[in-house]
């Protein structure tokens, strides 16, 4: 480890480090600290930025999933640092599988959100001799300082996005490589998503952990960390946009390749009845070039159906290759409709989490595959993200499956009664983590709008205090620079926040999409579902009256049901309730033609924090449970979107 490479990061540092961030997250951040740590390659290529395009395989890129077991060892008084255990090796390791979240798998680390250490080792494989080597991280909640054989990459800040490094010339041949992380998920007031300060937020005193949102706060290396090579000009980014015109595809595509690279490249879609190819020239590292697919099977959740798209730098001559599916669709708000390829659309589906027994957020594949069955099943055609961005994996399959995905940052629960510092600190690491999020995911087809954040709040629910002055204008600034922000790294989709029930007008009308949360007959008019839907009838008409014609959707209503229960005449709690609820509610709302989708909270049960209102420490709001059993809910829902 170089001298100078800071051992423990002051809030300055990890602040002005994880800012730089963006993009090439952590590979800046690398090259930043670690510059005279790049030893030479045998092939004789120095260290440079890495790339965050998904590592797919190809002609010229090989993929090793390090997935596995690998070695654990909680570090609460952080000091593995200052004992260089990236050197020394773990002292007193136990095995834990990656991916996987730490909290459920040992007992001593459930409640545990200090630092933890993961360690692994892998071998070169002698066809990489001459490639570029990178290292990448699906997530590490929440931040993470890499090490490779002892030399200190770089570091993350944020959890559910990747990062990645290029490493070339630090693994060496014939010999095992260590790999050391630090992961650290401590509740701090200056996160996103953060904690709510325990001055101010009596409620919070009695849940464990305190979380400011409703889920529970799981850790650790929750997706896959790979190594892949590239050869040393490589592609580092790509931007697919769609159109279409008169019965025909237009796709253009924008290329950044490595080192400033210039020379000729091929773009190629396949899929179609004939590949369609066009040349390109790229110039000091971009370039760009459009084609035209007559007859286009244009993508939607009736035919989700993918092209292939091939980029070959340096034309026949056999430089870097990368293919990826896209869909050719159009999105678009016009006035208080949704179009979907100009097409007006109406989303049924849920608000989701990550989260399943065992594996806590975990990357977990045959959960995925389930869930996208049941979505199926339900009639639903659609999904949110809440409250942070999903797995890579998650978006590829929902391409498949044609979902229409709500992508959401995880900026849930943002309050804004918090010193003015606390709150820009904040706002830095939205907007981070929201370049990071378009960055990521603006090639998916599935993903048609942007959710800047759920139920953000003038002060904490449940607080005694008063609103303190300026909060609500607090958020009004902080929500005019994200929108603003966002709409610099995406234009062509809508962009929207998910807001509370009665939350500020001002924040929500930023949105393309008018988004709201609604528990009548839940945490309002408990119990009373007739009072509770003519409220909402209210409700709905007087957003209408403050927003003007844009589109709205329900992103979330409903109620906890613990399954097997049931009530004649329904009670809250029970599934008869749920259900009834439910329909009540959609019913409600198919009555206004610019509500245009309805999202049930949830699609299954989740875990929480302990606390007073989670029965088993579970959400129960899920029309499946938590183990994917559909409760009474759910075959109603089936019933009802069978008619949409
Ligand atoms: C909400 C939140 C969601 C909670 C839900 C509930 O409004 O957006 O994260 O889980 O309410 O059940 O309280």
């Amino acid at each position: 480890m170089a001298e100078d490479t800071p051992r423990t990061p002051t809030r300055a540092m990890t602040r002005r480090q994880a800012v730089g961030a963006f993009g090439l997250a952590a590979s800046v951040t690398a090259a930043a600290a670690a510059p005279a740590m790049a030893g030479p390659h045998p092939g004789g290529l120095a260290r440079g930025p890495s790339t965050l395009l998904y590592p797919h395989e190809s002609r010229t890129r090989s993929v090793r999933d390090l997935s596995g077991l690998w070695r654990f060892q909680m570090d609460p008084a952080d000091q593995g640092e200052s004992q260089k255990w990236f050197v020394s090796g773990l002292p007193a390791p136990r095995p834990i599988p990656v991916p996987c979240s730490w909290n459920d798998l040992f007992d001593d680390a459930r409640d545990y959100f200090g630092t933890a250490w993961y360690e692994t080792e892998f071998q070169l494989d002698s066809g990489w001799r001459g490639r570029r080597l990178h290292l990448r991280f699906g997530s590490a909640v929440y931040h993470a300082r890499v090490w490779l054989n002892g030399e200190y990459l770089g570091e993350h800040m944020g959890g559910h996005l990747p990062f990645a490094f290029d490493v070339t010339g630090l693994a060496h041949e014939g010999q095992p490589n260590r790999l050391s992380v630090s992961v650290e998920n401590k509740p701090l007031l200056d996160r996103v998503p953060s904690v709510p300060d325990m001055r101010s937020a009596r409620m919070y005193q009695v849940d464990f952990p305190q979380t400011a949102y409703d889920f529970f706060p799981y850790c650790g290396l929750h997706r896959p960390v790979v190594l892949f090579t590239t050869p040393d000009a490589h592609l580092q980014d790509v931007t697919v946009t769609t159109g279409l015109s008169g019965g025909a595809g237009l796709v253009g595509v924008a290329v950044a390749v490595s080192g400033g690279w210039s020379g000729a490249a091929t773009l190629t879609l396949s899929g179609g009845p004939k590949p369609v190819s066009v040349s390109i020239s790229v110039k000091d590292g971009a370039g760009s070039g459009q084609l035209k697919l007559p007859g286009v099977r244009a993508w939607s959740p009736d035919d989700p159906f993918l092209y292939r798209l091939t980029i070959k730098l340096g034309g026949e001559a056999g430089g870097d290759e990368y293919a990826l599916k896209i869909g050719v669709r159009t999105i678009e708000v016009k006035g208080s409709e949704i179009l979907l390829n100009g097409k007006p659309i109406f989303l049924t589906g849920f608000g989701k989490h990550e989260d399943f027994p065992i594996h806590g957020k975990g990357l977990d594949l045959p959960v995925l595959v389930r869930d996208y069955e049941l979505l199926k099943w339900i009639g639903a055609n659609s999904f949110r993200t809440s409250h942070y961005p999903y797995s890579e994996e998650s978006l590829m399959l929902a391409d498949e499956y044609g979902f229409l995905v709500i992508a959401e940052t995880p900026g849930v629960s943002l309050v804004f009664m918090d010193p003015p510092e606390i709150i820009e600190a904040r706002l830095r690491q939205l907007s981070q983590a929201t370049s990071e999020l378009v960055h990521r995911d603006k090639n998916h087809p599935c993903v048609i709008m942007w959710s800047l954040a759920n139920e953000p709040i003038p002060k904490p629910f449940h607080t005694v205090n008063d609103v303190p002055p300026g909060a609500v204008e607090a958020g009004t600034r902080f929500f005019e620079r994200l929108f603003a922000h966002a709409r610099t790294l995406d234009k062509s989709r809508p962009i929207a926040l998910v807001s509370v029930q009665n939350g500020p007008a001002d924040w929500v009308g930023q949105g393309d999409v008018i988004c709201t949360n609604s528990y009548n007959g839940w945490y309002a008019i408990s119990g009373q579902i007739d009072v509770a839907t003519a409220t909402l009838e209210k409700e709905i008409l007087a957003l209408r009256a403050r927003h003007g014609d844009k589109p709205v959707i329900f992103t979330e209503f409903g109620a906890d049901a613990v399954a097997g229960v049931h009530a004649q005449p329904a009670e809250m709690w029970s599934e008869d309730y749920q259900a009834q609820l439910i329909e009540a509610y959609w019913r409600t709302l198919r009555k206004h033609p610019y509500i245009v989708g309805a999202h049930p909270w949830a699609f299954a049960d989740f875990k929480t924090a302990q606390g007073i209102m989670r029965v088993g420490s579970l959400n129960q709001k899920g029309v499946f449970t938590r183990d994917r059993r559909p409760k009474l809910a759910a075959h109603k829902l089936r019933e009802l979107w069978a008619k949409v």
